[in-house]
């Protein structure tokens, strides 16, 4: 059974007592100073990876709008009114001329997601076929569904889904000021589900959304002692999108996003760390920093779900001027 306490949630499978990192201890990595906190990210980077590859993975939103859960931050949530209109179900063909650009721009990983709690079984279906499409262009696959049903992980594991990628968006103890119509463990379940299918796991959260340091330290901690860490570990920047709850958060300092990569390369120096969501309105200086703070995987194409992200040339350009190589 899962255990709860007000700082650790335990997942099903966690790291033993040993060797789990503790949330002051996580906490005392963000209160370093920036120079020491940068050389600790960068050293546990060069000794699990190449500093000059990045991955990039592109996205597509299969399904768009009329969600009925209500994250805070979700401009796809049916209750928020944000412009977003719920859309259909993406048709196979569609979905498949997409992937094949995104292997033409240089993608390796091709992730799709859908507006929806979780899949119903006829939801499910099609999707399984586009992911069978997907793979056989040669492509990585990565899907975002929601929560997933018993059995349910299996099915996409066996279509050829390699990553599946599930949130946990933050620390336990701040999660109920954002979330109310699913649960912490609900989302544990759902990434136990995920590995024990055989998939890899694609987990992060987002910071900047009014959360404390030690929260953001919390939510790395939920991340990293996991039995085995996320592969993927992506970290959103909250894009605020007018008429979600959300919207109006005061900005988080940009020096604090820096930190969260780097404490989250620091804590998990195997797993991709991916500068997600909030891209559009960084400054190439501030990319570069998470970079150098151990990111190695970004989300490219013009567009995340419903949100902008930068243009892919504008993406090739920095690459080139940081001399970085899009890595497999
Ligand atoms: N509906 C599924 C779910 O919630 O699991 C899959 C799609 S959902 C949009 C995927 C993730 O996108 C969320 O868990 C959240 O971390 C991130 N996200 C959504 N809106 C965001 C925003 N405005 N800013 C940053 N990240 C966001
Ligand atoms: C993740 O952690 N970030 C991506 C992906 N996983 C699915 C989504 C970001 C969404 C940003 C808001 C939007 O475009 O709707
Ligand atoms: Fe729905 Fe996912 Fe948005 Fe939550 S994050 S409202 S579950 S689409």
């Amino acid at each position: 059974m899962l255990e709860t306490t007000l700082e650790f949630v335990r997942p099903a499978k966690a790291k033993p007592d040993t060797e789990r990192w503790t949330v002051a201890e996580i906490a005392a990595l963000f209160e370093l100073p920036f120079s020491d906190l940068m050389f600790r990210a960068q050293t546990a980077h060069r000794e699990h990876f190449d500093p000059n590859a990045i991955q990039v993975s592109t996205l597509l939103s299969i399904k768009t709008g009329g969600c009925s859960e209500d994250c805070g931050y979700c401009p796809q949530s049916a209750r928020y009114h944000t412009g977003v209109e719920n859309e259909e179900l993406l048709a196979l063909d569609d979905v498949v001329a997409a992937a094949r650009a995104a292997k033409e721009n240089g993608a390796s990983r091709f992730c799709m997601g859908a507006a929806w709690r979780g899949p119903k079984q006829r939801d499910l279906e099609p999707v399984l076929k586009m992911i069978e499409e997907v793979k056989s262009l040669g492509l990585e696959t990565c899907a975002t569904l929601g929560m997933l049903k018993e059995g349910q992980a299996e099915q996409l594991r066996e279509a050829g889904l390699d990553y599946y990628n599930h949130n946990l968006d933050t620390a336990p103890e701040f999660y109920g000021e954002v979330i109310s119509t699913r649960t912490y463990q609900d989302r544990l379940e759902t990434l136990d589900r995920v590995r024990d299918a055989g998939m890899y796991v694609c987990c992060g959260g987002i910071v900047g959304m009014g959360e404390s340091r030690n929260q953001r330290a919390g939510l790395i901690a939920q991340l990293a002692n996991m039995e085995t860490p996320p592969e993927s570990v992506p970290i959103n920047l909250l894009t605020q999108v007018e008429g979600t709850p959300l919207h109006g958060t005061d900005e988080l300092d940009p020096f604090e996003f820096v930190r969260t990569i780097a404490v989250a390369r620091i804590t998990m120096p195997k797993s991709y760390v991916r500068l997600s969501a909030g891209r559009q309105s960084m400054a190439e200086s501030l990319q570069a920093l998470c970079f150098l703070a151990g990111a190695n995987s970004i989300f490219y194409g013009e567009k995340l779900l419903t949100t902008g992200n930068p243009d892919v040339e504008a993406d090739k350009a920095l690459f080139a001027k940081l001399g970085i190589n899009m890595s497999n």
